[in-house]
């Protein structure tokens, strides 16, 4: 679909793993990235032409066991300078969690690079595909789960040790935002994406118009005003009948060809910097049908 997608040289795809599971209640989806690396489905891929190469996974020492804030916010250190040095590199990084508190990591590293390259001032959008918001700050969690709160730490809003993370704070701007299939908040953290002016488009939405449709729309909404940006996938986004290996599952959700079917329309586009795909939980994954989503997804966009 994008003619000068042929004329650019193809990029490596870096796949970063990221075992945490330390911002969850549930620690399971720490396990993801070794499970879905021992399936070798990665390799598959090598063979059909594109450039995978899986370059680390980070982890903290198991003992002594870690307080969240301070493992979380050492992850995503860690995560950050790997994206970043792979980006410098002229890699594509995908990051495969984990639970969803990477994302701090992830899209810092992303920002990192950018005001390395392209100066302070240059704008990155995200879409965050996912059933919940992870919108709160410590002052509206319910749960004080991190992996509720990665979105509103990269737009400036949590604790200095998670928002300040590579770089200075806002890693993102509210206009250059877009969520998709949202289906599970609480007040605390709607309030704060509507007080922003995020685009959210609720489940609902998405049954409507359907979800290529609002795919479509996002990629416009975080790409005008951008320099590039990025893709954020909670595995949780999808129906936990057709994929149940996510770390917390929200009936009603998105089927998996119709997002493979929407993602393939942006297939190779240029102005993607990165993608993450996060919760996997192999505990709950039944004949690793999730893990096949994950390489699915990966299929559809690289
Ligand atoms: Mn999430």
């Amino acid at each position: 679909m994008n003619k000068k997608a042929h004329l650019m040289p193809q990029r490596k795809t870096a796949v970063i793993g990221v075992a945490s599971g330390y911002g969850a209640g549930d620690s399971g989806c720490q396990d993801g990235p070794e499970v879905l690396r021992a399936l070798e489905f990665l390799k598959e891929l090598s063979l059909t032409g594109n450039n995978f190469r899986w370059d680390e996974t980070i982890r903290l020492p198991r003992s002594p066991e870690p307080e969240p804030m301070t493992a979380v916010r050492d992850i995503a250190q860690q995560l950050a300078a790997t994206v970043a040095y792979h980006l410098a590199t002229g890699d594509f990084p995908l990051v495969i969690g984990g639970d969803h508190s990477c994302a701090i990591g992830t899209w810092s590293g992303v920002r990192a690079h950018l005001n390395t390259t392209s100066g302070p001032d240059s704008r990155l959008g995200l879409i965050w595909i996912d059933a919940h918001m992870d919108s709160h700050t410590s002052l509206t969690s319910p749960s004080q789960n991190i992996h509720g709160m990665p979105l509103a730490c990269l737009m400036g809003h949590g604790d200095p040790q998670l928002t300040e993370v590579a770089c200075a704070s806002p890693k993102l701007r509210p206009e250059d935002v877009c969520l998709i299939g949202v289906r599970s908040f609480e007040w605390g953290e709607a309030d704060l994406l509507q007080t922003l002016g995020v685009r959210v488009y609720f489940m609902d939405e998405v049954n409507l118009r359907g979800m290529s449709a609002v795919l479509n729309e996002a990629r416009s909404h975080v790409s005008q005003a951008t320099i590039g940006y990025g893709i954020s996938i909670d595995l949780d986004v999808f129906d936990p009948q057709e994929e149940p290996g996510v770390g917390t599952p929200v009936p009603n959700g998105l089927l998996r060809a119709e997002v493979t079917d929407a993602l393939a329309s942006i297939h190779s586009d240029p102005q993607l910097l990165a993608l993450e795909i996060v919760e996997y939980n192999p505990y709950r994954d039944i004949h690793f049908t999730t893990a096949q989503a994950v390489y699915d997804l990966c299929r559809s966009l690289i």
